[in-house]
C-alpha cells in the first residue's frame, strides 16, 4: 500500500492518540512499552484520546498513568497519520515537553528510559520514528503520512508543516504547497 493509493482528502482516523517526549539536559525520556499497540518497542509515553479529551490533556494523563510524571512546557509539534493494511487508521499528536514534575517510575504499562539524544535506539522503535525524531528534538513542526503493514513501514510523506492548531483531524492541513 503506497501513500498515493489512499484518498487522503476523505481519510478519517478511527483512533486518535498522543505521544509526549520530555527533552531535558540533552536527554529524552523514552519508555519500553509493555502492552498495547507497539508492545515491546521503545517509544514515548502516550495513548489514545478518551471522549472529548484534548490532545494535550491526553498526553499529560498518559504520562501520569504510565510514568507518574507531569510533562510541562509542552509544545504540540507534530501530527502523524498512519494507515495500516489491516484497516486501522490512526492520527497521533506528538508533543515535546521542556520539563516535567515528578520522578519517572515503572508501571505495568511502561519502563522509563532516560536516553542521550545522540543515542536514540531507533532499531528498537517504530520505523517512522527515525524520520521525524530529529525535528521533534529540535522543537520544529512536522506533519506526516505513513502506510504500514503490521510493523513494516511501506511508504511515507513528511513535511516541515505545523499540525492543525486545534488538533483536528483535518487532512487538508497536509495539502501540498
Ligand atoms: P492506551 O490504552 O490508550 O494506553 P495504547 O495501546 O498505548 O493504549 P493505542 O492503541 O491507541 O494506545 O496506540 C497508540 C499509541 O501507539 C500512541 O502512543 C502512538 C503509538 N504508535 C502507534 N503507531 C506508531 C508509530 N508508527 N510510530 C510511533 N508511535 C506509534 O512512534
Amino acid at each position: 500500500m503506497r501513500i498515493n493509493d489512499i484518498d487522503w482528502s476523505n481519510w478519517r482516523a478511527e483512533r486518535r492518540a498522543t505521544l509526549v517526549f520530555v527533552v531535558r539536559d540533552d536527554q529524552v525520556l523514552l519508555i519500553h512499552k509493555k502492552r498495547g499497540l507497539g508492545a515491546g518497542k521503545i517509544n514515548g509515553p502516550g495513548g489514545h484520546l478518551k471522549d472529548d479529551e484534548s490532545p494535550a490533556t491526553c498526553a499529560q494523563r498518559e504520562a501520569k498513568e504510565e510514568l507518574g510524571i507531569m510533562p510541562l512546557d509542552m509544545k504540540h509539534c507534530g501530527d502523524l497519520r498512519f494507515q495500516f493494511t489491516d484497516g486501522l487508521s490512526l492520527l497521533v499528536h506528538v508533543f515535546r515537553a521542556g520539563d516535567m514534575q515528578g520522578v519517572p517510575r515503572a508501571s505495568d504499562e511502561a519502563i522509563p528510559l532516560w536516553t542521550p539524544i545522540d543515542q536514540i535506539p531507533f532499531d528498537c522503535m517504530w520505523q517512522d520514528d527515525r524520520l521525524w525524531f530529529p525535528m521533534m528534538l529540535r522543537g520544529e513542526p512536522f506533519s506526516g503520512r505513513f502506510t504500514f503493514d503490521g510493523d513494516t513501514l511501506l511508504d511515507f510523506e513528511l513535511w516541515p508543516y505545523p499540525p492543525a492548531p486545534d488538533g483536528s483531524a483535518n487532512p487538508r492541513s497536509l495539502a501540498r504547497p
